[in-house]
């Protein structure tokens, strides 16, 4: 799929404000590709489509989740916020005809992220994250370092969201744990 028809499926399918932020998600994603040697067009497509099944209602999503073996059911058992991304790569799969395993892991884990993500997992995570649309405490801090370490960015995005959810008397699905540990032994390892 181009990106062009990408941008079409997406305007028909989201709200104005959704819209917006995933063209955001888009660009940006293909600028940290451009900047830290991933595929440009795969970060592009991936960030158009991540959001896509946003606006699916609850029972349609949950439907998807326990159809699919391949999703881990898990998911139904944390905040149904988490839902949209698994069933977005499931749409984009089995209705838009995207092939590509990597795109769609990266959209299945842009709000949770997993332990050992690939590269364009980390950069849609951290895309979505910190596109022009987003305003939240701390986001420039995070733009900040994206601009010169990929790494820690996304783990400064992993801290921040951890710390919001337990803030907020939230629960924390596991794998965001499993990101958040693998890439913190990485950066103790590396930096000692
Ligand atoms: O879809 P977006 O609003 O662009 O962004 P998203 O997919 O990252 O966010 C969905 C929401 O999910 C966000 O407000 C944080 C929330 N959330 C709830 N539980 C968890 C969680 N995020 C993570 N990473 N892990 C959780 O367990
Ligand atoms: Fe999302
Ligand atoms: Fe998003």
């Amino acid at each position: 799929m181009k990106i062009d028809e990408a941008e079409e499926t997406i305007r028909a399918l989201l709200p104005e404000k959704r819209f917006r932020h995933s063209v955001g998600v888009s660009e940006t994603a293909g600028r940290l590709a451009e900047k830290y040697g991933g595929d440009v067009k795969k970060a592009r497509l991936a960030g158009m489509l991540h959001d896509i099944a946003k606006y699916f209602p609850d029972d349609q999503l949950a439907a998807v989740i326990r159809r699919r073996r391949d999703i881990p059911d898990n998911f139904l058992e944390f905040s149904d916020k988490l839902w949209h991304a698994p069933v977005g790569a499931v749409y984009a799969e089995e209705k838009l005809g995207i092939t590509d395993r990597e795109i769609l892991d990266a959209m299945t884990f842009h709000t949770t992220g997993r332990k050992k993500m690939t590269l364009l997992d980390k950069i849609i995570f951290l895309a979505d994250y910190i596109e022009p649309g987003r305003d939240f405490p701390g986001v420039d801090e995070v733009r900040k370092a994206a601009e010169s370490d990929l790494d820690e960015a996304v783990y400064q995005e992993l801290q921040r969201t951890i710390m919001h959810l337990l803030e907020k008397r939230k629960s924390v699905y596991p794998e965001t744990f499993e990101a958040y540990n693998n890439l913190i032994n990485q950066i103790n390892e590396v930096t000692g």
